[in-house]
């Protein structure tokens, strides 16, 4: 039974280990011959696998643990969440990796797309052909097909058959989770927020790796009561005077913490996430009536990330975020040779510099060697947004 916990650090921290307290719960399961699929990015139809009764797990890798190893095989000019990620892979170091019975990629930016050939020499891979564009009628038709063709992967390397009632019921259930997701990031629109955007990431990261769907709703429910709670009885762990910052660009989590660190250190608070970390994967609804596999696959089309072109939703999901959290500066977090994210910062910049929003980009890695530099940036960026 969870209780409700106004001891916010306790339960933020359950969320924070849930990565590493995920490894022994999944291999219970897969001793108990539960099937696993492992993937790598946002537009996974992750309904496909929990309609199937399979367990899903994010692979992106956080950290630069094996980028030598995987630099051995690929060149060191290339995206470290695809050398770190394959290098996970190839050392047989990352135990979400190993027990994934099939891992899906897709055809979002050229290094990811040509690093599955290469994982697919070692793992049981199939690669989603994912269109750049989302609003022609060709697009919606290829897109459909690959979702149409997951299923029947799914259907055959598990063999299990996969009805439209058992899509809608994962759709549904997908829904809950997604709406708790930002149930708790929307606390956040709060004058001063309940809770540090390193907390909020923490949750946001954490959740993928609780594979219990009930128990994952609970924990969520717990969560948001608790935070609420807290700022009821008068907790206010954030000062009302920090510059509030929205953070975009690519998927955060692991060492890239390092980025909201040295944003909140400066003195501002992180409100929001625009990127795959946050809202981009929960601030809409799939729709739960009419065929599912349509619904499925227009969903997971509009999402906003820079590898489609044009890409007006993300412009869309930032300036709502921005006017709804009363964003006064924003972050945006590239990662070296992360090329579609670094030349769509030019129009992010551009369009938020249009409505007087102050934009700061930093290009990082994972490594840690950077963090002096990033602190001197955010802590300049954030000086000018506290000056009245
Ligand atoms: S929907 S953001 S999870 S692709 S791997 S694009 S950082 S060069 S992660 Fe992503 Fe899906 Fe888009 Fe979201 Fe750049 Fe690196 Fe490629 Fe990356």
């Amino acid at each position: 039974m969870i209780t409700l916990n106004t001891e916010l650090p306790e339960v933020f921290a359950g969320f924070a280990e849930a990565r590493q307290q995920g490894f022994l719960a999944m291999k219970d399961m897969k001793e108990r011959g539960q099937g696993v699929v492992g993937l790598f990015c946002t537009y996974t139809p992750v309904e496909i696998f929990m309609a199937a009764g399979l367990l899903s797990v994010g692979l992106c890798a956080t950290s630069d643990e094996t980028i030598a190893e995987a630099e051995k095989t690929l060149p060191s000019n290339l995206c470290p969440l695809i050398k770190s990620s394959y290098g996970f892979a190839v050392s047989d170091k990352c135990p979400y990796m190993y027990f994934s019975d099939l891992v899906v990629g897709e055809t979002t930016c050229d290094g990811k797309a040509k690093m599955y050939e290469l994982l697919g020499e070692i793992k049981n891979v199939h690669v989603l052909q994912l269109p750049h564009t989302q609003n022609t009628p060709e697009a919606h038709t290829l897109w459909r097909s690959e979702i149409v063709r997951l299923k029947e992967r799914v259907e055959k390397d598990f063999a299990v058959s996969i009805s439209d009632e058992q899509l809608r019921a994962a759709i549904h259930r997908r829904n809950i989770e997604r709406a708790l997701l930002k149930e708790l990031y929307e606390l956040s629109v709060l004058t001063p927020p309940p809770m540090s955007g390193l907390d909020q990431l923490r949750v946001l990261f954490g959740a993928q790796f609780k594979f219990n769907h009930e128990t994952k709703v609970a924990e969520l429910r717990a969560a948001i009561d608790s935070i609420k709670a807290a700022y009821t009885a008068g907790k206010r762990p954030i000062s009302e005077s920090a510059p509030r910052i929205l953070v975009t660009g690519c998927p955060l989590g692991g060492v890239t913490e390092k980025v909201v660190k040295v944003i909140e250190e400066a003195g501002a608070v992180v409100v929001a996430y625009e990127n795959c970390t946050g809202a981009k994967q929960f601030d809409r609804q799939c729709p739960e009536s009419g065929d599912p596999l349509t619904n499925i696959a227009d969903f997971y089309l509009q999402i906003g990330c820079s590898i489609m072109t044009p890409n007006p939703n993300r412009l869309e999901l930032l300036d709502r975020l921005c006017r709804q959290f009363k964003v006064q500066g924003v972050v945006e977090m590239t990662l070296q040779a992360c090329h579609s994210y670094a030349v769509e910062a030019h129009t992010i910049k551009r369009h938020l510099e249009a409505q007087k929003i102050p934009y700061l980009q930093l290009e990082t890695d994972y490594g840690t060697a950077d963090i002096g530099q990033l602190a001197t940036r955010a802590g300049a960026f954030v000086e000018c947004l506290s000056v009245p």
